[in-house]
């Protein structure tokens, strides 16, 4: 066959097995888009569901699947919601972005409004930011604004712009208060029953704001009312100790933790993760710094999966229960990790650093480095 011929076969079966589906054309029966929303797309959701057979065989639990939502265009789940956010934003001619974050938020808002063609505001937590979150947000073009107070000040400064708005500039916010940004994440959910061909037993998921949380109970039961499944799981939350306002049952004034970035004191979502907690029957529980790094370090090492540390507490947590005899060890868990690794290489440099070999540039250089 001539190379031509090969090339032209090569596109027909990509074009016959559906080029990469948009997530807003793939899931509209769904969500509240019409005709008229630009069908925006930077290529997000339709994350993997890895078997983790090694992981799960060291906690206890075969059947552990993790979602990885570092693989969105961003590195970070907020894409799903960001992408609805940001496409019914265009259609109703909004000009002007604006968020708080700890640093995803910013880094999908920034990537969306730029494709968008918007200005993007991120006001941020002054040196709480990690790295590449932070770099995501500025090469974007986004402006960015830091604040003296942690996350939920940051928060307060923009709720304040927006109670108070200047006709000359009208904001749009694109937090998680915005409705839009939950419904887009729900199609998390979706895909994971599409992949297990029906809903996991246990869905644990890494908790801040919980606005997470909160889509994908609401995309499970979207799922189930439409008898798509015909079970929802048992939803897990968790939140890294001293920085867990849902599980003390008040809010963080200095949330501390020096394993994530997200310190979150006072949750946009806190009751609504709750009323998800105790529909599913259950838990939002608290892990140390040290689990969840402990987690973190494990499914680079077991796993190959790069997640970022407040990403790793929702393994930590399930090893957690497991150890505690609080899982049924045949059950199918599906453990959110959030986002990639790589938005916070210092961390990783922190917790993970082994160091390099230097040899010579031969064969037998690196033979000796390697003690072979
Ligand atoms: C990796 O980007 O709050 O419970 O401003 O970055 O839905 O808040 C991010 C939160 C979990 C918590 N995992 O999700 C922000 C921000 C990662 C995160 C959460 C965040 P929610």
């Amino acid at each position: 066959m001539r190379m031509s011929d090969v090339l032209r076969q090569l596109r027909q079966q990509q074009a016959t097995a559906g080029a990469r589906p948009r997530l807003l054309e793939r899931f509209e029966a769904f969500l509240p888009v019409s005709d008229a929303t630009p069908l925006l797309s930077l290529g997000e959701g339709f994350t993997p569901l890895v078997h983790a057979r090694s992981l799960g065989r060291a906690i206890g639990c075969p059947q552990l699947h993790l979602k990885v939502e570092g693989q969105n265009p961003t590195g970070s789940f907020k894409d799903r919601g960001m992408v609805l956010t940001v496409a019914r934003a265009l259609e109703d001619g909004v000009r002007v972005l604006i968020c708080a974050s700890t640093g995803n938020t910013a880094a999908s808002a920034a990537a969306y409004g730029a494709h968008a063609g918007m200005e993007v505001v991120v006001v941020l937590p002054r040196g709480q930011v990690a790295a590449g979150k932070l770099l995501q947000a500025q090469v974007a073009g986004a402006r960015v604004v830091a604040v003296d107070g942690g996350f939920d000040a940051a928060l307060a400064t923009v709720r304040a712009l927006i109670d108070d708005p200047d006709p000359r500039r009208p904001l749009t916010l694109v937090n998680s208060v915005n409705p839009l940004r939950i419904e887009g994440q729900k199609t998390a959910a979706f895909e994971v029953c599409e992949d297990l061909g029906g809903s996991p037993d246990y869905l644990a998921v890494p908790v801040g704001n919980a606005g997470n949380i909160t889509a994908y109970w609401r995309g499970f039961n979207d799922y189930r009312s439409s008898g798509l499944v015909e079970t929802v799981p048992v939803m897990l939350g968790f939140q890294a100790a001293g920085a867990a306002p849902l599980v003390d049952g008040s809010p963080v004034d200095e949330p501390r933790t020096v394993a994530t970035a997200i310190r979150i004191g006072r949750p946009v979502s806190g009751e609504s993760a709750l009323r998800v907690r105790d529909e599913s029957g259950g838990r939002i529980e608290a892990v140390t710094d040290e689990q969840i790094l402990d987690a973190y370090r494990d499914l680079a090492r077991y796993e190959g999966i790069f997640c970022e540390p407040a990403s790793a507490a929702s393994v930590a947590g399930v090893r957690k229960l497991a150890a505690d005899g609080a899982i049924d060890p045949g059950a199918t868990i599906v453990c959110v990790l959030t986002g990639h690794g790589l938005k916070d290489p210092d961390t990783a440099r922190r917790e993970q650093a082994v160091g390099t070999l230097d040899a010579e540039p031969t064969a037998a250089g690196v033979r000796q480095a390697l003690g072979w």
